[in-house]
C-alpha cells in the first residue's frame, strides 16, 4: 500500500524524503526520530494518513494494532525489550502533536520521568 498523504510522513514513505528506515511493511514503516529524545526513539507510522488519533474509526482498529505489534518487535531489535520503554501517542493541540499523520513514539535506553510533561 503507498501513501496518499500530504504529510512529511507520507513524502517519507514514497521516499521523496530521506529517513533511516528500521522496518516497512505493506501497513506501516519504522524510522528513527529526527529529533530523539532519548538513547531510542523511532516512529511507528501507518502508511494510511490518519490524522489525528481522534479520527481513527473501527476500520482502523487492526492498521493501529499492528503498529503496536511493530513497535514491541522493533523495540525488541534495538535491544530496549528487557529493560522496558514507553509507546506514546500525541493526539491535537492538548497532546502536542506536530505532525498531523497519527504515529508511535517508542522511546527507550534510558529511565524516562513521571509525569511526562
Ligand atoms: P508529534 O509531536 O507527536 O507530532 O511528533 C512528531 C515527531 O516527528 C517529532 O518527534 C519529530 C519527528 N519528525 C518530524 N519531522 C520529521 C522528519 O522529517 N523525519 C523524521 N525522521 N522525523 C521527523
Amino acid at each position: 500500500m503507498a501513501s496518499e498523504g500530504n504529510s512529511v510522513f507520507s513524502r517519507i514513505i514514497r521516499r521523496e524524503l530521506p529517513a533511516t528506515f528500521l522496518h516497512e511493511d505493506d501497513q506501516c514503516i519504522a524510522i528513527e526520530d529526527i529529533n530523539p529524545q532519548a538513547p531510542v526513539h523511532f516512529l511507528v507510522i501507518p502508511k494510511k494518513q490518519i490524522r489525528k488519533i481522534t479520527d481513527a474509526t473501527d476500520e482502523d482498529e487492526q492498521l493501529l494494532g499492528h503498529c503496536m505489534i511493530v513497535a514491541k518487535k522493533v523495540a525488541a531489535q534495538k535491544s530496549i525489550d528487557q529493560e522496558g520503554y514507553r509507546v506514546v501517542i500525541n493526539n491535537g493541540q492538548h497532546g502536542c502533536q506536530s505532525v498531523y499523520h497519527t504515529h508511535l513514539h517508542v522511546l527507550g535506553g534510558r529511565k524516562l520521568k513521571l509525569p511526562p510533561g
